[in-house]
Order: structure tokens, then C-alpha cells, then sequence
């Protein structure tokens, strides 16, 4: 038998989607964060080029969240919300519903965006059943779509790598195409010219199935994760239509573009369309207690308010659903984002942001550079037989160098904390430019 292993040693944590390999022998340890700023085990500065995960969008250790947090553990550590409730659930609910879209004005908490995900789908296929609609019962998703790693979202995912290894998944999903057209859409600024007729590609599957056996069309507004997609002009309108039309319910998966990262405070404002069911997480709590908000029209939720009053009218919810202390951190995220004016703030800055993302062209092998509010990405020709190494291998060159940024296939992503100053987007590209020359 093995000795136990030392408690600084890297084996025993099997890390998620990471090379843990190769990671534990070069480890890239975060120990520190303010702001803009990790700082990382070795003491090097590091400027967070990606907001966490996309989460951290007020910046790091923000003393009113913290503060909130250290109270609320010591006050009510923790309170279920099955027949039972505790008041900073409701309070916090209704101030999500006072920032959210109108119509929406209800929200249903988990823990997650996966867990929002596969909410979402649940509240879909249980909407239409209330209804004496109980045939529509498949979901669809996009191609390069990421909806988190459950069931229900890995299937309606459309990312290879994250489906191939876990069997059939659910049934009764289809895809439509992405929206991702290089040869037409090269280097556009915000949302390219050519593509809106995609979003017919849900006609096709209508006409294969009929609409009476669909459910819902999920969507993130721009799929992020997948390498930053950028809508084509009018392409959202054009699907909400065809979903209004047919009866389907449209979900846009928000969790990275809800609280304000395109610079209005939900994503379906930036583009003007209103969806039936809106999933969140991350920044929702500034990403310092997991969680996450499924938020639904009214019709959706009177629906489900049809039963007798003694009936539970959704069995579904999960242990920490409305956490206090994800609530608490969650109501001082919204008071920093209000302060702050966070939630409209990249309005100010997208134009700034937008220039520096563009003067990245003509550095070796880019072939693309795309953005949209505070989200930029640079697409760089694969290395031939060696897909993705060239954009981690500048991941790895730019953390050397003091930059956090994101890496996923041969894409560098970036969605930097909401309160950077022009001078940090400056470094920002000063820094990354100079990895991707050392990289070539
Ligand atoms: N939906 C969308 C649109 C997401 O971007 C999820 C659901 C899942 O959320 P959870 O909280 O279950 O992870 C996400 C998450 C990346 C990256 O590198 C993106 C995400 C997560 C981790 C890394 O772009 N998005």
C-alpha cells in the first residue's frame, strides 16, 4: 500500500476539464485575488482577463459581497426552502425579478447553470404537459452549443469533445446548425452581416418532426464558451419568431451574458427579443457563493398555478436552492452592481474595447477577431495536426507574462471584470500581443 499523500500534494484533486497531467507537472496556482488581480501562489501579479470564469464580473474580494457573506454564514448558516423558507430568498428574489427583463417575474433558484440548464428544460416540458400540449416533448439545441455538463444540457450541447464519451443522452433532442461563418463574417465588429437565415434551420427541423412534438429551442445569445459566436444581425429575432409561430419555447441561456456583460443588464435587452425562460448563474452572486436563477414569463409560471392550492406544483429543487448565504452574497452583488452602475457600464467602454480587440490583426495566424460588448476572442489558424496547441500554448506564454486569459480550441477568449479601466485593457492587449508574437 501507498503512503498517504503529503496535503500540498497536487494527485489526489481530479481537476475538471483540465490536462491534469500535464497541469501537475507546470501548476498554475491562483492563492490571492482584488479587482482586476489574482495574485498567484509564487506572488506574481496576474491581471484576470477572463472574470474567473466569466463570473467574477464586479472584480475580485469586493468588501460589501465578503462582508455580506461573513455575516450571513455566523447568522443563518443554512435553511432548506422545501415548504420552508427564509427571508433573504424572498428578498433576493424579488430583486433579480427588478433587474430582469419585463415579464419576468419569477425566478426559481439552483446552484448552477448547469443545474439552471436542465431547469429550464424541465419547466419546458412540464409547461406544455399543464397545457394539454403533452406531445411537445423534444428539446433543441445548436451545434458548438455549451449548456453545462448534466444530462439535459450535454444533450442539447452541441460541443463534440463534451458529448462523444457519455453514450446516447437524452432522447428526443435534435440541433440546428451554429451561426459561425468564417468565410463570410471575418473580422466583424459586434455582430456580423451575413447569417440571419440561419435561424430558419429550426423550419427544417420543425418540418422533420412538426411542431406539435417540440418543446423548447435553447440558445445562448452569444455562445461563449464555444469560442465567442456572435449572433448575425437579426438572426435572434428571426428564431424568436419562428418559435412564437410554432408554439416552442425559446430559452436563451444567459448564464454569461445576464448581468451585464454586454453592457445592458440581460442579454435579451443588448438584442432586442424577449424569450419565454431566461437561465443564470455566475455573476449572479459576483461568482463567490455557487448559484444560479432560472427566471420565467408569467404565463409560464400561472400555468403551473392551475392545480390545487395543496398541490406542489413543480417537483423539482435541490438541496441548496435559495442558500441563504448565496442569497446574501447575491443581494450585495446586486447593491455593487447598482452603486456601480455595472450592469450598463460596458455600454460606455464596448467602443474602447472593441478598437483594442481590432488592433490585433495581422499578428501571426489570426484569422479572426470577434466581439460584442466586454467579450473579445481571437481565432488563430490550427497548428497543422496539432488542433488547439497553438491558443494554449499563448494561454500559457500570456500567464507567464501576467495575463489570465482563456483558451478553447484554437480560441483565445476574453471577458475581463467589468470595472477594468482603459489603461488594463491597454496592458491587457499589450501583453497578449506580445505572447502571441513569442508563440508565432
Ligand atoms: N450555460 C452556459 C451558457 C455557460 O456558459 C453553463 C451553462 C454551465 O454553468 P456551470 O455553472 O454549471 O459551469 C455555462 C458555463 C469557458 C467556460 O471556458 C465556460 C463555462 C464554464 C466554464 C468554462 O468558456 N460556462
Amino acid at each position: 500500500m501507498s503512503a498517504k499523500l503529503t496535503t500540498n500534494d497536487l494527485e489526489a484533486y481530479w481537476m475538471p476539464f483540465t490536462a491534469n497531467r500535464q497541469y501537475k507537472k507546470a501548476p498554475r496556482l491562483l492563492a490571492s485575488a482584488e479587482g482586476t488581480h489574482y495574485t498567484t501562489a509564487d506572488g506574481r501579479r496576474i491581471l484576470d482577463g477572463t472574470s474567473g470564469l466569466w463570473c467574477v464580473n464586479a472584480g475580485h474580494c469586493r468588501p460589501k459581497i465578503v462582508e455580506a457573506v461573513r455575516k450571513q454564514v455566523g447568522e443563518l448558516d443554512y435553511a432548506g426552502s422545501f415548504q420552508m423558507g427564509h427571508p433573504k430568498a424572498f428578498e433576493c428574489a424579488s430583486k433579480l425579478v427588478n433587474v430582469a427583463p419585463p415579464g419576468f417575474d419569477y425566478v426559481f433558484f439552483t446552484n448552477s447553470g448547469s443545474e439552471s440548464v436542465d431547469t429550464a428544460l424541465k419547466i419546458a416540458l412540464a409547461y406544455h404537459r399543464a397545457n394539454g400540449n403533452g406531445t411537445k416533448v423534444r428539446l433543441i439545441g445548436r451545434e458548438r452549443a455549451y449548456h453545462g455538463v448534466n444530462f439535459g444540457g450535454t444533450s442539447v450541447g452541441g460541443i463534440v469533445g463534451n458529448r462523444k464519451m457519455f453514450g446516447t443522452l437524452l432522447s428526443g433532442v435534435d440541433h440546428i446548425r451554429h451561426t459561425h461563418d468564417i468565410a463570410r463574417n471575418a473580422f466583424s465588429r459586434g455582430e456580423p452581416e451575413h447569417g440571419a437565415e440561419l435561424a430558419d434551420d429550426l423550419e427544417r427541423l420543425v418540418a422533420l418532426h412538426d411542431a406539435s412534438t417540440i418543446a423548447a429551442v435553447i440558445v445562448e445569445p452569444v455562445a461563449c464558451a464555444t469560442g465567442v459566436l456572435v449572433p448575425p444581425k437579426g438572426y435572434l429575432e428571426r428564431l424568436a419568431a419562428i418559435c412564437a409561430k410554432h408554439d416552442i419555447l425559446l430559452i436563451f441561456d444567459e448564464v454569461i451574458t445576464a448581468f451585464g456583460r454586454l453592457g445592458t443588464p440581460f442579454g435579451a435587452e443588448y438584442f432586442g427579443v424577449s424569450p419565454d425562460i431566461i437561465t443564470t448563474a455566475k455573476a449572479i452572486t459576483n461568482g463567490t457563493i455557487p448559484m444560479g436563477a432560472v427566471f420565467v414569463k408569467d404565463k409560464i409560471h400561472a400555468t403551473f398555478m392551475q392545480v390545487p392550492e395543496e398541490a406542489i406544483e413543480l417537483p423539482h429543487g435541490y438541496t441548496y436552492s435559495g442558500h441563504p448565504v448565496a442569497c446574501a452574497a447575491c443581494i450585495a452583488t446586486l447593491e455593487v452592481f447598482k452603486e456601480e452602475g455595472l450592469l450598463t457600464r460596458v455600454a460606455e467602454l464596448a467602443a474602447y474595447w472593441q478598437e483594442a480587440v481590432h488592433a490585433l490583426k495581422g499578428l501571426p495566424h489570426v484569422i479572426d477577431l470577434r466581439n460584442i460588448g466586454l467579450v473579445g476572442a481571437i481565432e488563430f489558424e490550427p497548428i497543422p495536426n496539432a488542433p488547439a496547441r497553438r491558443a494554449y500554448s499563448i494561454f500559457v506564454e500570456a500567464f507567464n507574462r501576467g495575463l489570465l486569459v482563456r483558451a478553447t480550441g484554437d480560441i483565445i477568449a476574453l471577458s475581463p471584470p467589468l470595472i477594468i479601466q482603459k489603461q488594463e485593457i491597454d496592458q491587457l492587449f499589450d501583453v497578449l500581443s506580445a505572447a502571441i508574437k513569442t508563440v508565432g
